[in-house]
């Protein structure tokens, strides 16, 4: 109860901030695109990560005005990005936000105000918000087909640590899969079970059509093995870190 307070306060008091993790695309290393990842800096204390916050946010409903805040912010630093490099970004959506009657409007006021084009925003959200104990979210599927009909971008986050069944892949509407960190093989062994698990779900893709972004990329070796795999992006901490939004700036016009 007490951080849903404290949790309460940092949203007047604007103690949340954005990083940006870069997206590199494999054929020339280059960034074409960023993860916003949310932040809390509550004055004179360590940075809070979001796996503190965010289920809390989650449970109490707080995410909703904290989620609207990160797309404002990301959307509103990303269209200068856009502009200058054509910088796409990718904002992470929680179940609860998409059950609002009036995401899907908020996302267009967004991107209107912001200007950045519909096709430079990727809306991640996790299997589960489309697909739950077998059933289709309807609320959801209706949100996203709209956006997408005015060409924003969807991501399965996380893609493989799931139960949604792989029938629903076909129908659901999105664009792109990002291969979950678990699935990156060992550094400094063949693993070839992974490497195996890698090449399926990157196969499963293109036959759908669908986009491929590796999360979790912490090697030269890793990097190789989803070139060789025909995977299209990657993220990780062989490319960067998260960093603030002045560090993201340097490395996306250092990549141009
Ligand atoms: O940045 P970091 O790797 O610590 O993020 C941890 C988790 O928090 C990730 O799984 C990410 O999906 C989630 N997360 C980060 N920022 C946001 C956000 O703005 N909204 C939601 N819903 N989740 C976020
Ligand atoms: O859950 P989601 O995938 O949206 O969030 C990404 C999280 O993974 C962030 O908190 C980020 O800090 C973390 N992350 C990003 N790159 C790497 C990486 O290469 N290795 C590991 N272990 N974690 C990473
Ligand atoms: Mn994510
Ligand atoms: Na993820």
């Amino acid at each position: 109860a007490r951080t849903v307070e404290r949790l309460r306060e940092a949203i007047t008091r604007d103690e949340f901030l954005v990083y940006y993790q870069p997206l590199v695309r494999l054929t020339d290393e280059r960034i074409t695109g960023v993860e916003a990842l949310i932040r809390w800096q509550p004055a004179g204390e360590k940075m809070v990560p979001p796996d503190r916050f965010i289920g809390i946010a989650e449970d109490s409903g707080l995410i909703v005005p904290i989620g609207s805040w990160v797309l404002r912010e990301s959307c509103r630093v990303a269209a200068g990005w856009n502009r200058r490099h054509g910088t796409v970004v990718s904002v992470n959506v929680s179940p609860r936000q998409l059950r609002e009657p009036d995401f899907g409007l908020l996302v267009l006021d967004v991107l209107r105000t912001s200007g950045l084009p519909p096709e430079a925003l990727i809306l991640e959200i996790t299997e589960g918000v489309l697909v739950n104990s077998g059933k289709v979210t309807e609320q959801a599927i209706s949100h996203l087909s709209m956006l997408r009909s005015h060409g924003i971008k969807v991501a399965i986050d996380d893609f493989g640590t799931g139960y949604s069944s792989l029938a629903y892949l076909r129908d659901l509407p999105i664009d792109n899969l990002k291969i979950d960190r678990s699935f990156m093989p060992a550094p400094g062994s063949p693993d070839l079970a992974a490497q195996t698990l890698v090449k399926t779900i990157i196969d499963l893709a293109a036959g759908l059509r669908l986009g491929t972004i590796a999360e979790g990329v912490e090697t030269a070796e890793q990097v190789v093995l989803l070139r060789e795999l025909g995977c299209d992006r990657a993220q990780g901490f062989f490319y960067s870190r998260p960093v603030p939004e002045a560090d993201a700036t340097r490395l996306i016009q250092d990549s141009a």
